[in-house]
């Protein structure tokens, strides 16, 4: 997977492509990101990138011509091989789990991040392929956005996270994200690690036990019960067996008794 990012800020990468993730599927030659400079596809003295915007207002707003440069350099690059332009924004749509799989099956992929007030509407209308946000909240940038995608990309990617499987075929794996990158399609059971006394808080019994069936079932109830008071809505597609379905009868009358509980 190759990505191009193009920015004003190609330094802002250099910390994120340098630990973690995506520095070692890097290394093993699984992703390659080529950071491009906005400003050497200007042709003027200031190499500026933006300008007023026309209508009137506050602020500035990316000019089309370095953008559109930037984009074609590549395309002529890759010699007629199709691949998407993606636009940083926040009208784009929603990145989600199921959008980052699509992602995950190019092997090209082109990301624009804005800044200042926007970016010339001629960019998502005619350059862009697609206009995607990583959420509903207000950044200053793409670049954030950008490194968000390239991450939820990249690990989704065959050999990336030691799994030469594809997450795929194998719901049941390790990289099984059946639903919107949950496991099972329900939020994740807690987690403890040693000490198993921490100032007199200590990690419930049942996992220090050594019974295997038990530690599976308490896990099953944590993550169903989490579930149903965080994000009731996960719970409609999530397929319940009668187990689970007695466990949640049991919260609801429970709920009944006492109103009010938060978790
Ligand atoms: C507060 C300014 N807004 C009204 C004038 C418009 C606006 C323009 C540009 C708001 C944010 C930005 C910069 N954000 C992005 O480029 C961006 C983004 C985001 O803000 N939230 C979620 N996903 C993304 S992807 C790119």
């Amino acid at each position: 997977m190759v990505f191009d990012v193009i920015t004003i800020f190609p330094d802002f990468f250099r910390s994120i492509l340098e630990h973690g993730l995506l520095k070692r599927a890097m290394v093993a030659g699984h992703v390659e990101v080529r950071l491009r400079d906005l400003r050497d596809f200007t042709n003027d003295r200031h190499r500026s990138v933006d300008d007023r915007p026309f209508g009137g207002g506050p602020g500035m707003v990316f000019k089309p011509e370095p953008i559109f440069r930037a984009v074609e350099t590549l395309k002529a690059e890759s010699r007629g091989a199709n691949f998407p332009v993606i636009l940083l924004s926040p009208q784009g749509r929603l990145l989600t789990q199921a959008v980052a799989e699509e992602l995950a099956r190019e092997s090209r992929i082109v990301l624009i991040s804005g800044r200042y007030e926007g970016v010339d509407e001629r960019v998502a209308e005619n350059l862009a392929s697609d206009e995607v946000s990583i959420g509903e909240y207000v950044l200053s940038g793409g670049e954030l956005a950008a490194a968000v995608v390239m991450e939820v990309v990249a690990r989704l990617l065959p050999g990336v996270l030691g799994n030469e499987e594809s997450c795929e075929q194998e719901s049941f794996s390790s990289c099984g994200q059946s639903v919107g990158g949950r496991k099972h399609g329900m939020l994740d059971f807690p987690h403890y690690t040693r000490p198993a006394d921490f100032r007199g808080l200590c990690v419930p019994e049942v996992l220090l036990s050594g019974d295997h069936e038990k530690i599976r079932q308490w896990r099953r109830k944590r993550a169903l019960e989490k579930t149903w008071r965080r994000r009731p809505d996960l719970l409609q597609s999530i397929e319940l067996n009668d187990e689970d379905r007695r466990i949640l009868d049991q919260l609801q009358r429970a709920a009944c008794e006492a109103p009010i509980q938060r978790d």
